[in-house]
């Protein structure tokens, strides 16, 4: 489904359901006109299961338009140029430090998010560092980008291959044995790049044209292996067995390894949190300085910090939360999955993704549109 379609499916849904709520509640609901009563909230394709948002508008009266982005700079463009309409807004940790200082973001009204009190007070202390006394924004799902693979399918074209490390997707004599069972890597320039030169022993937040320059010839190599970059197509190519390999997000394996599941297609997908060290991301949740229903905005931040609540996300998308209240609620076997929750062995490996000078992110775009092109 496009991102166009699902909005427009997901605006019809909105207004009938407020139909039907206006009925059920009387009067006073019916003259609050159908804007007043929705958030409109952008984020990545199935990242808000339905059921979380239906219980939500249940609960609250307030309807959920919900649009999808493909890509932070996708993200990090429109939030620029404002008027978004948006209510709120799921950039990375880092892209929202960049938005804080342009303005781009509202400061939170603390005391409409009571459940703030749930959440992790470690990781809180981490997302300082990108928003200074956590004033901007709450975490959302966290995660790692490592080697999603189909355990048959490598194991048909390689004996042993090395699935706990980026050479699978870095070292050309390995990638190359994949190349034709489908290769992707997500469309995310900052994040593949850090990781690129980490595997090199460079600093993934060097300015140094040298470095970008390493990770460039280490990718060029790599680049008649990929099949695609084509971020939202990822989850479902891997679950029909149209990909064997991607360097993505680690919950993106395992909504793609629960969809073929429920396809029954016999294809199972596995992750691996790279044993060079990765990336760690954590999405947030914020409000644009011009969003259009501010309240709304904060109470379906605040439901979305209900213990049960984010469980259910973190049990459905395989990502981990920032909510510490909600573990008891964490199916076991997702808790206790290394490459969701990571190990602290591997843990100690991952690094954030920090704010870049004008210079290195001048060079390190540059380098990957080179990689991307092909060129
Ligand atoms: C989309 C998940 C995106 C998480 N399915 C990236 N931070």
């Amino acid at each position: 489904m496009s991102a166009k379609t699902g909005t427009r499916a997901l605006y019809r849904r909105a207004l009938n359901t407020t139909a039907a709520a206006c009925l059920l509640i009387g009067a006073a609901a019916s003259q609050a006109s159908a804007d007043s009563q929705q958030v409109n909230i952008t984020a990545w394709a199935e990242y808000f299961p339905r059921e979380v948002l239906d219980s939500f508008e249940a609960e609250t009266g307030i309807f959920v338009v919900y649009d999808y982005f493909d890509s932070l700079e996708q993200l990090e463009t429109k939030m620029l140029a404002g008027a978004t309409n948006y209510d709120v807004v799921l950039p990375s940790a880092l892209v929202a430090n960049r938005l804080m200082q342009v303005g781009a973001l509202a400061e939170l009204d603390q005391e409409k998010l009571p459940n703030r009190g749930n959440l992790d007070p470690k990781i809180m202390e981490f997302l300082s560092r990108h928003d200074e006394d956590n004033r901007f924004g709450v975490p959302y799902l966290w995660g790692t980008t490592g080697v999603i693979h189909n355990p048959a399918l490598i194991a048909e074209r390689m004996e042993n291959a090395p699935v706990e490390s980026l050479r699978m997707i870095f070292d050309p004599d390995v990638v190359s044995k994949f190349a034709d069972c489908g290769v992707a890597i997500i469309d995310s320039p900052e994040e593949i790049m850090a990781i690129a030169l980490n595997y090199l022993g460079l600093n993934p937040f060097t300015s140094d044209k040298a470095d970008f320059d390493k990770a460039y010839e280490m990718l060029a190599e790599v680049w008649p292996h990929v099949r695609h970059f084509k971020t939202a197509s990822i989850i479902n190519d891997l679950a029909r067995g149209d990909l064997c390999l991607a360097l993505g997000w680690s919950g993106d394996a395992g909504l793609a390894n629960a969809r073929a599941l429920e396809a029954g297609n016999g294809v199972e997908i596995a992750y691996s949190i790279p044993q060079e060290g990765t990336e760690v991301f954590f999405d947030f949740m914020s409000v644009p300085d011009d969003a259009p229903h501010p309240e709304n905005a904060h109470a379906f931040i605040n439901y979305m910090m209900k213990p049960d609540v984010i469980a259910s996300v973190t049990n459905l998308y395989y990502y981990p939360n920032g909510n510490q209240a909600s573990l008891e609620f964490v199916a076991p076997e997702i808790r206790n999955d290394p490459n969701v929750y990571p190990a602290p062995e591997r843990m100690s490996k991952l690094f954030p993704n920090l704010p870049r000078d004008q210079k290195s992110l001048r060079l390190l775009n540059r380098a990957w549109t080179r990689f991307k092109t092909g060129r």
